[in-house]
């Protein structure tokens, strides 16, 4: 069987229809963190295909192919904690989630893919009891070094059944940046309904559907990420296991992302204004016919031509490029866009752990951010266009210097 045969979905994730219409094909490309060192330059890298299909019955977005979670999450390598943007985020969530919903010190607070422990821990400094559930040896380690209990596991129905069973009910439970990545989302639902306490609140936040169509956010589509939810899908999910959304919060961290609060049915809460006008919004944009999905695609195809052709110029005129933040959705890019070490020396990243190791597929070296200063390439790729602001404030002397930033999205820009 052909690896596209062997990973391909056959029915929606939520409603377990088979009505899927494809809209854009990305091509195979290896895992988006799958970081190489130099000794695995010469080996072969497993390619996986990348597309995307909606579902004519329930209108999620999903990815063709699903590969298993173990050639993606044994050792993770991303971690949000080196962002001040994603830093002060995490502490406001934290803080408006005590203030609305007043956890009691005794009350327990759960986060799954807890990553390092980062939001968990602005909830214990300020006092209260908290449970991190994290399927990454290496992150789980760096958590509890901060004082953030771990349970080193994926989240599932039994893992939530046999908690359950010790007597553990949080009051919250919160997963950002997760839902995306689940496979069997029912699984997690029903976890979710066995986990809370009768009155708790799960938080849940992701990349906005919305946003990924309206700001052109192509390269957030890979492996990791299965699902690209609007509201309706998801809405209809939580109330096959007696749980209803009940409100929601936008942001614009990660290119846009909603933040949806969920209780059970027939509990205290009480459904937002800003939830409805929010489901009227996502009619009006017609998510729930093929139309937006294949415009998307046609400014897909446009957008990474232009990228091409933008490198291409500027190395013809003899400047040099390099990349800024080897991100999942830079690798996206890279492989798209067939870009490589031929246009892009080298990218620089903060995260230690991805640097002196190679980009998967394009095999452009990663150094630490230092080398942009002391080598005054002429142009550089923003990678990770998501911490634009922070990034550009950084590197002000750089820009002050001539240096330039080339934006891949929405449209190639050059600032
Ligand atoms: P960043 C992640 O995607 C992974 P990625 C994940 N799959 C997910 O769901 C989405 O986020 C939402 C570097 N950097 O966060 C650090 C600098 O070098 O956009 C990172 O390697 N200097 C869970 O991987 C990269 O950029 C800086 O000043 O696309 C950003 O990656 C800053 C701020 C970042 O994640």
């Amino acid at each position: 069987m052909s690896q596209s045969d062997q990973y391909k979905i056959k029915n929606c994730r939520i409603c377990k229809s088979d009505k899927l219409f494809p809209f854009l094909d990305l091509g195979a490309m290896p895992v988006p963190n799958g970081f190489l060192k130099k000794e695995a330059l010469n080996e072969d890298e497993p390619r996986y295909p990348l597309a995307t299909c909606v579902c004519e019955s329930c209108w999620l977005v999903q990815l063709t192919h699903v590969i298993p979670p173990e050639q993606m999450f044994s050792n993770y390598l991303y971690i949000p904690s080196t962002s001040s943007t994603m830093l002060d985020h995490f502490n406001t969530l934290a803080l408006k989630v005590i203030e609305r919903f007043r956890p009691r010190v005794d009350d327990l607070i759960i986060d799954i893919g807890s990553n390092d422990g980062t939001l968990l821990n602005f909830f214990r400094k300020r006092g209260l009891s908290v449970l991190g559930i994290d399927p990454a040896n290496n992150l789980a380690q760096l958590a509890r070094m901060k004082g953030v209990n771990t349970i080193n596991s994926l989240f599932t129905a039994s893992l939530a059944k046999e908690m359950a069973s010790k007597g553990v009910r949080p009051k919250v439970i919160t997963a950002t940046n997760v839902i995306a990545h689940i496979h069997d989302i029912h699984d997690m639902c029903e976890g979710i309904k066995t986990l809370l306490a009768e009155e708790g609140v799960f938080v849940m936040e992701f990349p906005y559907l919305v946003d990924l169509l309206q700001s052109n956010e192509f390269d957030t589509i890979y492996h990791e990420h299965l699902s690209y939810f609007s509201l309706s899908p998801l809405i209809s999910l939580f109330d096959q296991h007696g749980l209803m959304i009940f409100d929601l919060f936008r942001s614009s961290v990660h290119g846009g992302s909603i933040r949806v609060f969920v209780g059970r049915k027939n509990s205290i809460h009480k459904i937002s204004i800003a939830l409805e006008k929010q489901l009227e919004d996502e009619k009006n944009l017609n998510l729930d016919s093929r139309k937006p999905y294949q415009e998307f695609a046609e400014r897909v195809a446009i957008n990474i031509n232009q990228l091409s052709e933008v490198l291409r110029g500027i190395k013809a005129e003899g400047k040099r490029i390099i990349g800024y933040g080897a991100s999942a959705k830079g690798n996206v890019l890279l492989n798209y866009g067939r870009i490589s070490n031929d246009l892009i020396e080298y990218i620089v990243d903060s995260i230690s752990y991805k640097q002196w190791m190679y980009t998967p597929g394009t095999h452009i070296p990663i150094y630490p951010e230092e080398k942009l200063e002391q080598d005054n390439p002429d142009y550089v790729l923003l990678m990770a266009w998501n911490f634009k602001d922070e990034i550009l404030k950084k590197q002000a002397k750089f820009r002050e210097a001539g240096g330039r930033f080339i934006l891949p999205v929405p449209q190639v820009q050059i600032i």
